[in-house]
């Protein structure tokens, strides 16, 4: 039975990533901040199989790395790293956006990822076997208004995802992206920080991605015979066809 660490577990497309490993008896470790949805997905998935909670901030880098060091015996082998926590913060121009939402990106989508990839390459190197999958974006292969850094933190995982890819050959892991384009879940509640009228606006007049569409994806991509490395995925909604091309009704 495989074992996968899925970030960003709470919500969207983390939660439905978890719940399709859960449905196809994978071993889970749930990762994310709020612990009573943690709990609760535990509670509905521990009839399908084994889970796990790990609740941290990835920033925190002590906790990341204490917490999955005290992993229990039976969760210790990771075989699949979903590194899919982040967010967007805020959609201004350059010259107007705010410091704390920047830093809030950089260093829950960049910093937080390779914190929770340190900490569990080492042992995917000794077992000469793994698969880590990192969730980028269409704003980490084209770069729209307002998102800069936003795009740059994605960049940055497209560019993390590569160099991965890289260093770790030769060692049996295997390493790829899945980068999605507009999908509906509590990311632009997060981004235009509650404001819930401009967030479903984003998702209006056009059938955006689900997060249960990339859940399918990502189960695909794990699911390939281990000769197989799907290395670069983005999906988009048939609607869309870039970051600014979306035909709405
Ligand atoms: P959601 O807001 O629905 O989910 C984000 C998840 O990330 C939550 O489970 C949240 O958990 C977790 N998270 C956020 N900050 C932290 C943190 N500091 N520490 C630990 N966990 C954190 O958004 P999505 O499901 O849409 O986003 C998931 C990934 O998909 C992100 O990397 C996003 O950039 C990417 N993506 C999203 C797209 C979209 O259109 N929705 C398109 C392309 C990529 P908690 O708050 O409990 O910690
Ligand atoms: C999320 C997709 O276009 O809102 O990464 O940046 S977009």
């Amino acid at each position: 039975m495989k074992t996968a660490l899925i970030t960003g577990a709470t919500s969207g497309i983390g939660k439905s990533t978890t719940i399709r490993f859960a449905l196809e008896r994978f071993k889970i470790i749930l990762c994310g901040r709020r612990l009573e949805r943690l709990e609760q997905l535990k509670n509905e998935l521990s009839v399908e199989t084994s889970v796990h909670i790990l609740n941290f901030d990835v920033r925190n880098k002590e906790d990341v790395f204490g917490k999955i060091a005290s992993l229990p015996e039976e969760f210790r082998e990771i075989d699949i790293l979903v590194n899919n926590a982040g967010n967007a913060h805020g959609l201004n121009p350059i010259q107007e956006g705010s410091i704390d939402d920047w830093d809030a990106m950089l260093d829950i989508n960049v910093k937080g990822l390779l914190y929770v990839s340190k900490a569990i390459i080492p042992g995917m190197i000794d077992r000469q076997s793994g698969h880590i999958i990192n969730i980028g974006s269409t704003a980490g292969k084209e770069v729209y208004p307002n998102g800069n850094v936003y795009c740059a933190s994605k960049h940055a995982v497209d560019a993390i995802n590569q160099g991965m890819r890289i260093d770790l050959n030769g060692n049996g892991i295997r390493v790829g992206a899945v980068n999605p384009g507009l999908t509906q879940t509590e990311f632009s509640d997060v981004r235009f920080k509650g404001d819930s009228d401009r967030a479903e606006k984003v998702y209006q007049g056009f059938k955006a991605l689900q997060p249960e569409d990339i859940a399918d994806i990502i189960h695909f991509v794990v699911t390939r015979p281990y000769h197989v490395n799907i290395a670069d995925l983005t999906v988009m909604p048939t609607a869309q066809a870039s970051s600014t091309i979306i035909s709405k009704d």
